[in-house]
């Protein structure tokens, strides 16, 4: 296979990814009378190899984050404390979800328009990446994103 065809190929893997893809994963938990505690191990409860971990905190009332959608990687969005939403859209479906506990994951897959609203105050959103921060990788324009994923 030439390497057009490979290409040709990874865009119509790509715009397979629904927002039904988009998913929450259970995590492990301890419920302990000190206090929960919940692990994540690299391969085993998520579906990708963690290289990267980030958060966001201290984001202001009424604030909203994200706006884009990324070509290759996957994340997993934990509301680490407090709460907040995240509106997945595959560029015909949308969906928000609310996340307000540590034990939950939103799996989000390659190619899904994210949108983040609605935090609480002093919330933290700890994200696991599958690889490691690239600029080249975010499709930040929206009518760019639809004409990626509507061919
Ligand atoms: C996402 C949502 C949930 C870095 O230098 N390294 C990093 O690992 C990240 C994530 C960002 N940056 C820089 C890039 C920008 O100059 O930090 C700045 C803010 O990033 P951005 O505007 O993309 O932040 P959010 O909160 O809109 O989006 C972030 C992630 O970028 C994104 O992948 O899915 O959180």
């Amino acid at each position: 296979m030439d390497t057009m065809s490979q290409d040709l190929n990874l865009v119509s893997e790509v715009t397979k990814m629904g927002i039904e893809e988009c998913k929450i994963i259970e995590l492990p938990r301890i419920v302990d009378s000190r206090g929960n505690l919940t692990f994540i191990e690299n391969n085993k409860h998520i579906p990708f190899e963690i290289k990267r971990v980030y958060y966001l905190y201290d984001v202001p009332g009424g604030e909203k984050r994200g706006g884009h959608a990324h070509k290759n990687l996957q994340q997993l969005l934990i509301a680490a404390s407090g709460s907040f939403d995240v509106i997945v859209d595959d560029g015909y479906n949308k969906k928000r979800f609310h996340l307000n506990r540590s034990y939950y994951g939103l799996y989000i897959p390659t190619m899904i328009w994210r949108e983040m609203d609605n935090f609480s105050s002093g919330s933290v959103c700890l994200v696991l990446a599958s690889d490691f921060y690239s600029e080249d990788d975010y499709i930040r324009d929206y009518e760019e994103f639809l004409k990626e994923v509507r061919v």
